[in-house]
């Protein structure tokens, strides 16, 4: 069997060195704002494998149908011999596109994880004994070199993933893409779609409140890391349908009036009662705005496959 390789493509301080910045900038404006990505420590990606598990949250399972369904005109389409897959996370869903995937020489797996890719890697390869597996320690959207690997190359962004970046920072990935890929490479790209506002809100507010939970891991991720004295239970999980962005905003309310001290990035974060920090946004997509983002990118969209209830989609993309 060969040896999983990782290659660690982010300098060791660079995750605690943006943790910083991001807590600074957006913690100092108004509305104040973090990006999702810091959700993700260990108990945090504990609670999201929870959520997908959840009769609310219907993305996971809708894609999930949508791969078993396709895999096979994927590997068709695209005969693809490398297959890189950004957030890979558990590449739990990942099994059936490398059932399918015939030809599949190397899998590339990219996560800000280690023990994610790890773990993952390993089941992979006794799985697929025959492939080689290097996996990446990046953050995608700090810019990525990957390895050379033979082509033709499929990269897949799975989960909705894509609907947590802004507007511009959706089209900046989406041209790195483009510019990481060649001509006869595909995108393999998972997005939730917009739907009636209840399914959507109920998807992020969870009876049982394993979301809310999530929600404020971010709270205690900033306390570990930075020393920070937030109380998590002096704030609400807030779900919200913004219908004129097409995205669900999650938020975490303060209670009352209260006062956080971030003493290692020697920060005082006033919250008036009720003000509200934005956590994520999850935007929620239309096939003609796929279409239009990916063309913009230099992207050709070539298949557009959803679950049988499409509440999520599948496209197959060409560069
Ligand atoms: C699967 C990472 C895209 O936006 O639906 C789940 C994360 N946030 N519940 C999503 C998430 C709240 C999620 N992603």
């Amino acid at each position: 069997m060969s040896p999983l390789s990782i290659t660690r493509t982010l300098p060791a301080d660079a995750t605690a060195a943006a943790l910083r910045a991001d807590v600074v900038a957006g913690l100092s404006r108004t509305p104040k704002q973090l990006p999702p990505k810091w959700f993700y420590d260990a108990r945090g990606s504990e609670l999201f494998d929870e959520i997908t598990t959840l009769s609310e949250y219907y993305p996971t399972r809708a894609e999930r149908e949508i791969l078993l369904a396709t895999a096979d005109r994927i590997a068709a389409a695209t005969g693809a011999r490398t297959l890189i897959e950004l957030g890979s996370g558990s590449s739990d869903k990942t099994r059936h596109l490398l059932r399918a995937l015939t030809d599949l020489h190397t899998y590339l797996p990219v996560d800000v994880s280690e023990s994610a890719l790890r773990a993952a890697g390993e089941g992979l390869l006794a799985e697929h004994p025959g492939l080689t597996v290097h996996a990446l320690v990046a953050d995608f959207q700090q810019g990525l070199t990957l390895p050379p690997a033979p082509g033709p190359r499929l990269l897949a962004f799975l989960g909705g993933t894509i609907g947590n970046l802004l507007p511009d920072e959706r089209a900046a990935f989406l041209r790195a893409v483009h510019d990481l890929l060649a001509p006869g490479d595909a995108l393999l790209l998972g997005t939730d779609l917009v739907k009636d506002e209840a399914t959507l809100v109920a998807a992020y507010d969870d009876a049982r409140g394993v979301t809310a939970a999530f929600n404020k891991n971010v709270l205690a991720v900033i306390n570990r890391e930075l020393g920070g004295d937030f109380d998590p239970e002096a704030f609400d999980h807030v779900a919200r349908w913004n219908a004129a962005q097409e995205w669900i905003e999650m938020r975490l309310r303060a209670r009352t009036e209260l006062t956080v001290k971030i003493p290692d990035v020697d920060l005082i974060v006033p919250f008036a009662a009720g003000e509200e920090l934005r956590t994520e946004i999850s935007a929620k997509f239309r096939e003609e705005g796929v279409r239009t983002e990916l063309a913009a990118a230099g992207l050709r969209l070539t298949e557009w496959w959803t679950d049988r209830a499409g509440r999520f989609a599948l496209s197959l993309a060409l560069r």
